[in-house]
Parts: C-alpha cells; sequence; structure tokens
C-alpha cells in the first residue's frame, strides 16, 4: 500500500516536470511580466523575440500612482488592474513592431519591443 502511495506521487511529480518543460520550449506563450510601482511601469521597455506571440502580465503594486487601468491601443484594450492581481493580456503576433501601452490617464506608460 505504500508502495502504490510513493508510486503516485513519483507519477504526479513527473506529470508535473512534463508540463514544465512545455512551457520552456520555444512554441509555449511568451510571458512579459510588468508590475505598477510609484516610479509607474516597470520595465518601461520590454524586449520579446519577434515572430512570436506573448502574454503581458500586469500586476499593479501600488495605490500611489494614477496606473490603475492599462491601455493597448494597436488591440483596442482597456484593462482595469486591481492592486496585486496579476492581469494577463494576450498579444498575437504581429501586431506591432513596438507595442505602447499607457495608463488610463495617459500619463504612464511603456513599450514592448519585438527584436
Ligand atoms: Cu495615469
Amino acid at each position: 500500500m505504500r508502495l502504490a502511495l510513493v508510486l503516485l506521487a513519483l507519477v504526479a511529480v513527473i506529470a508535473m516536470a512534463g508540463c514544465n518543460q512545455e512551457q520552456k520550449s520555444p512554441a509555449g506563450p511568451q510571458l512579459v511580466r510588468l508590475a505598477v510601482t510609484d516610479r509607474g511601469f516597470e520595465p518601461p521597455r520590454a524586449e520579446v523575440p519577434r515572430g512570436q506571440a506573448f502574454t503581458l502580465v500586469v500586476t499593479r503594486k501600488t495605490d500611489q500612482t494614477c496606473a490603475k487601468e492599462i491601455l493597448i491601443p494597436a488591440l483596442n484594450e482597456r484593462r482595469t488592474l486591481p492592486l496585486n492581481q496579476a492581469v494577463r493580456i494576450n498579444v498575437p503576433n504581429g501586431v506591432a513592431d513596438t507595442l505602447n501601452y499607457i495608463c488610463g490617464m495617459h500619463m504612464l506608460g511603456g513599450t514592448v519591443a519585438a527584436k
């Protein structure tokens, strides 16, 4: 019985390792993590490999800026940024060489460049 449990645990670990490898493969989704701090969006300039879709993962970590929304004009996207909650925005391949985003009041922003 104990052996069966150990085997089950091993199978689970191997299955999870397999999932991780999938995420690291070149075809997997590229994540671009952004934080909103009291200095604005960080990093303000990010780069992604050219020719790949990616997912913006934006987490607002402060109440001290006006950036409680993010706008991505090229995607016609406007999303609210709840405090300390990661917001995922999928960006298809080929939308823009340099993707611009700004806060809801057009004061803070940044770019993601395809290189
Ligand atoms: Cu703003």
